[in-house]
């Protein structure tokens, strides 16, 4: 591992940042403070300074925003704007993103710990969000069916759930946020949105961003703080129709659970523990390099990271040397400075959980090939943790089963006698998990690559690469990493009702009852 240095650029903005107001609730048309007046600091993780102040929502909060929505849903103005309206509304909200990109990157990093590089380029996927669904305002009508009868029109249209409650990570806050909002706003949803506690930052530029570009006021509330206090007064209201949130398993399975009390729509998306199946036929320099990238990126806070490599046995000291080889050299430091490739993890608890789940994997009988250890010295500041390699892992570990989140690969090998051997032998390995997010195959045998995609139980496969998604396609998980699909079509179908219109244009009685029945 190589460190970088926070430098000059890093403090002058930390001084500037510290200059502004603390960030505010934006409930009922308004900023405002929460009820309480309780706040809290909000961590730059790789110094651990505070950089901004946020207000705590409490329940009182939480059930001022539900009722604002509620009534705006039920009789404020967002529900009369055509689906166009709300499309242009989108398309200047991509424009004004893209605009202020700089601003929201640095927020962004200050939250997150993120390099300044990645979270530019999430905010260009950001707004390609926006641009794809205000493309989408269509994409919203209902079909005409028709059954044949005379005098009947029967036709299907589409309308929105309600209020919506969009609950969001910390690890890709305002790219998550955006998953969310563009397409619950243009089916013409209200939204309730609740950032992390940790990066409320993003999310709060983008609620002024929403207002300032035309969404209506009372259209839009924001929660700020623990979704542990507030999470239960918005999922269990009858006055919320829909949940979707993004995060860690237990929370999603306590969601779940709160929401089943009003049978409310939920769609949930709750990371994985993605397999990267590397054939010995692969082109093996794209491979390793795409390897690293699969799990070192973001730090390994990513839920479809590439965090499980199984690896043809016949390849696999290569592949394992050189993947070790060139996670060292990965310069972890400064995530302002150009020449980092990767910044700090969220927070201590999750550093400390990163670290216990790898000591724990090395007492299983997991052997460390690299990283492992806390750093010290001039990033012990920060919660920074090294990229780590764990070799000669099995199934009978916990690290191949359990999500790290955090820069941890653990490698695995397949072998067999005959090519379908090996084929099935890999395939077992990578579906052995309740996860069912993402996986990837590398083979340079085009066959063999559409049989294992097709046998993969992952929401997304890659075939040769890692990681690129684009808004048109449909994003989400199999078994235990959730359920529905964000983005693409069925991204927008989640936030809309169906309901049949049946039109008797000749109505006659049914006759199934006869008038002199009780005679
Ligand atoms: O997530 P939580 P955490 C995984 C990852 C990580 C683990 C826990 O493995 O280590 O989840 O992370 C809100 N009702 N992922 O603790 O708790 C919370 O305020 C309603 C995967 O940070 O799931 C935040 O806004 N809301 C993941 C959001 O839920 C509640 C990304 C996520 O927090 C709530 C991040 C409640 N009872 C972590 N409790 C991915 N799928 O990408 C908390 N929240």
């Amino acid at each position: 591992m190589e460190f970088t240095t926070l430098t000059a650029n890093t403090c002058s903005w930390f001084n500037l940042r510290r200059l502004l107001t603390f960030l505010q609730l934006f409930i009922d048309r308004e900023f405002t403070e929460s009820s309480s007046g309780r706040t809290r600091n909000i961590e730059y993780p790789a110094t651990r300074e505070t950089h901004i102040v946020a207000a705590e929502a409490d329940s009182n909060d939480a059930k001022r925003a539900i009722a604002s929505a509620r009534k705006e849903f039920d009789s404020g103005a967002w529900r009369e704007t055509t689906v166009s309206q709300r499309g242009d509304i989108l398309r200047r909200v991509a424009q004004r993103l893209l605009k202020d990109k700089d601003t929201i990157a640095r927020l962004e990093t200050l939250d997150t710990g993120k390099t300044y590089a990645e979270c530019e380029m999430d905010v260009d996927d950001v707004a390609s969000v926006f641009s794809y669904y205000a493309d989408q305002a269509t994409a919203t009508v209902g079909r005409v069916i028709d059954p044949a009868i005379v005098g009947i029109s029967s036709r299907t249209v589409t309308e929105p759930v309600g209020v919506c409650v969009l609950i969001t990570p910390w690890n890709y806050p305002l790219l998550q946020a955006s998953w969310k909002v563009a397409p619950a706003l243009l089916a013409g949803n209200t939204i309730i949105l609740k950032p992390s506690e940790l990066t409320p930052s993003t999310t709060h530029y983008l609620v002024k961003v929403l207002i300032e570009e035309g969404v209506e006021p009372a259209a839009v509330q924001l929660l700020l703080g623990s979704g542990a206090d507030i999470g239960p007064t918005l999922t269990e209201s009858p006055d919320v129709d829909m949940v979707s949130f993004t995060g860690g398993l237990e929370t999603g399975r306590t969601i779940m659970k709160s929401a089943a009390g009003t049978v409310k729509r939920v769609a949930l998306e709750l990371g994985g523990k993605n397999p990267n199946v590397i054939f010995a036929d692969a082109d093996l320099p794209a491979a390793i390099d795409n390897a690293l990238t699969a799990v070192f990126l973001d730090s390994g806070q990513v839920c479809s990271a590439g965090a499980r490599l199984v690896v043809e046995e016949s390849i696999r000291d290569d592949v394992v040397s050189e993947l070790v080889r060139r996670a060292q050299k990965i310069r972890v430091g400064d995530p302002f400075d150009s020449a980092t490739e990767t910044g700090s993890l969220i927070s201590a608890e999750h550093r400390d959980k990163v670290h216990a789940y790898v000591t724990h994997a090395i007492d299983q009988g997991a052997q460390l090939l690299c990283g492992g250890e806390i750093p010290e010295g001039d990033l012990a500041d920060g919660y920074f943790y090294p990229p780590t390699i764990l070799d000669h892992c099995d199934r009978t570990m916990d690290c191949v089963h359990d999500e790290s989140f955090g820069p941890v690969l653990t490698v695995e090998t397949f072998s067999g006698d005959t090519d379908a051997e090996r084929e099935a032998n890999a395939l077992a390995i990578a579906n052995d998990t309740i996860y069912g997010l993402a996986g990837a195959v590398w083979t340079s045998d085009a066959s063999r690559a559409e049989r294992v995609a097709r046998q993969l139980r992952h929401g997304t496969v890659w075939i040769n690469d890692y990681h690129p998604y684009v808004p048109h396609a449909e994003w989400g998980g199999m078994k235990q990493s959730g359920n529905g699909r964000e983005l693409g079509p069925t991204g927008l179908a989640e936030y809309l009702e169906i309901k049949h219109i049946w039109h008797n244009t000749q109505p006659a009685p049914a006759g199934w009852f006869a008038e002199s029945s009780n005679q």
